[in-house]
């Protein structure tokens, strides 16, 4: 017997209400339609759509989709996590741009600013009509942020900006940035138009990894903002860390899908490819990776399922989330990894989505916090002592 896809020795439907399942199904259906047919060009060209995509996106629905109020649909978090999940299948580079988007920029606003920031962005943000884009990294500063040098001071009522963030997710086609900045009161968030004097966006090139998405380098030189850029209901690093929380869920389920794809990709391939007279999908070996990748997937979506209804509970505390994100991100590039090795020669090329997936993984285990820094979260979580120094 054939099951239809890895996940359905695990009966993961059946954990699923209708209405889940059913925009799982609509998102899945725009990922085959829209985007598994153009992905692998605008890999190859290093190039998306970001603009057509963001409005496409924002029709979908997905674009801060768990958020309440302001345009957004305020899904469950189960259903957010589905639909990263299915993007990701698609590639890791269109899951960010909905990440960064709902998770960052604007999950940054809705926590922490005023009314009229939320009535002045949001809607837009969710339709795809204005691209958001999150800048906490720094050349200096990555696993670190604290110690970041991009600073604001207050000149009259005014803020004046000073300084540069790096591997910035949608920072060229962005119309606004969510900044992260040293002040005299602590670390604080300012909404940046990108027409501002002052803002200009790199993008990074030659990337080998998430392609279709762009990165860029943000300089942010004497940026004078009004008094109400500033968000003004966070003023520590508990402010990016909380988006943080957010984007990272998106990726327990997000990693996973990337994952599935590979898998379902490796197997189909391996009863079709005929070595020393038979399908390689029928020799012990290649049936033992099949099947351990099977239970480390089937394993990662139970964990993270069971992550989001904690969530939607209002339960799920950080630590789960490092623990989700330190899983489906290492597990997701060792399977992919697996499969690429199953496809042999043509494993190398974009004709297979696996080696794009596998590639694309390697920044995911590296974003949103690396798997060294979950590890020394949840290391602390355990022992009591913290091990970052
Ligand atoms: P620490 O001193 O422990 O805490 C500082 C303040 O933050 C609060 N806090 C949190 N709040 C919410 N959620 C969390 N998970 C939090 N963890 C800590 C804490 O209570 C404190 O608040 P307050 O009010 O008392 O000041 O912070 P630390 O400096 O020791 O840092 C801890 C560490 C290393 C875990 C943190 O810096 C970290 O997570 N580093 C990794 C950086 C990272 O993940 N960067 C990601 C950049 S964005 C990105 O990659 C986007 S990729 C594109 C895409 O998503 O697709
Ligand atoms: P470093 O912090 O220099 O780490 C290098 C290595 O050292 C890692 O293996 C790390 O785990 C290890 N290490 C560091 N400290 C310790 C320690 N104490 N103990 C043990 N090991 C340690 N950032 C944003 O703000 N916004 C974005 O939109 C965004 N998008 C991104 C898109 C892409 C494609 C990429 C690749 C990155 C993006 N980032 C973004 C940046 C990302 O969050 C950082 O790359 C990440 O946090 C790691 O920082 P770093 O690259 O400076 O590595």
């Amino acid at each position: 017997r054939i099951l239809e896809t890895p996940e359905s020795l695990f009966d993961i439907d059946g954990l699923l209400y209708d209405e889940e399942r059913e925009m799982r199904d609509v998102v899945r259906s725009y990922v085959t339609k829209h985007i598994k047919p153009e992905v692998a060009t605008w890999f190859e060209q290093g190039h998306i759509p970001a603009k057509e995509l963001s409005l496409a996106l924002g029709k979908l629905g997905v674009l801060g989709m768990h958020l309440e109020g302001y345009g957004c649909a305020g899904t469950t978090a189960v259903a957010y996590g589905l639909a990263c999940l299915e993007l990701e299948a698609g590639d890791s580079g269109i899951r960010s741009l909905v990440s960064v988007q709902g998770s960052l920029a604007m999950k940054a606003i809705h926590a922490f600013g005023s009314e009229e920031q939320k009535q002045e962005w949001l809607p837009h943000m969710a339709s795809g009509e204005k691209i958001g884009c999150f800048g906490l990294t720094e050349p200096d500063f990555g696993s670190d942020p604290s110690g970041m040098r991009t600073h604001a001071k207050r000149d009259g009522s005014d803020w004046v900006l000073n300084g540069t963030k790096m591997w910035i997710t949608n920072g060229n086609v962005a119309d606004v940035a969510v900044i992260w900045a040293q002040t005299d009161e602590g670390i604080r968030g300012f909404i940046v138009p990108t027409d501002t004097a002052g803002f200009s966006a790199n993008l990074i090139h030659h990337k080998l990894s998430l392609r279709a998405s762009v990165t860029s380098e943000l300089v942010l030189d004497g940026i004078r903002l009004p008094a109400d850029a500033v968000l003004p209901n966070v003023s520590s690093l508990r402010g990016p860390l909380t988006c943080l929380n957010e984007a990272r869920f998106g990726i327990i389920f997000g990693a996973l899908g990337a994952a599935r794809e590979c898998l379902e990709t490796a197997i189909q391939y391996g009863r079709e490819r005929i070595q020393f007279d038979r399908p390689i999908a029928g020799y012990q070996l290649t049936q033992k990776k099949y099947v351990d990748m099977a239970v480390e997937l089937g394993k990662g979506i139970l964990l993270a399922l069971h992550l989001a209804r904690l969530k939607d509970q209002g339960t799920l505390n950080p630590v789960q989330v490092n623990i989700g994100k330190l899983n489906s991100a290492r597990e997701a590039l060792s399977i992919a990894r697996e499969c690429r090795n199953i496809l042999g020669a043509n494993g190398v090329t974009l004709e297979y989505p696996v080696m794009r997936h596998m590639v694309n993984l390697e920044s995911v285990y590296t974003y949103e916090g690396t798997n060294e820094m979950h590890t020394l979260v949840v290391g602390e979580a355990l022992t009591g002592i913290a091990a970052y120094h």
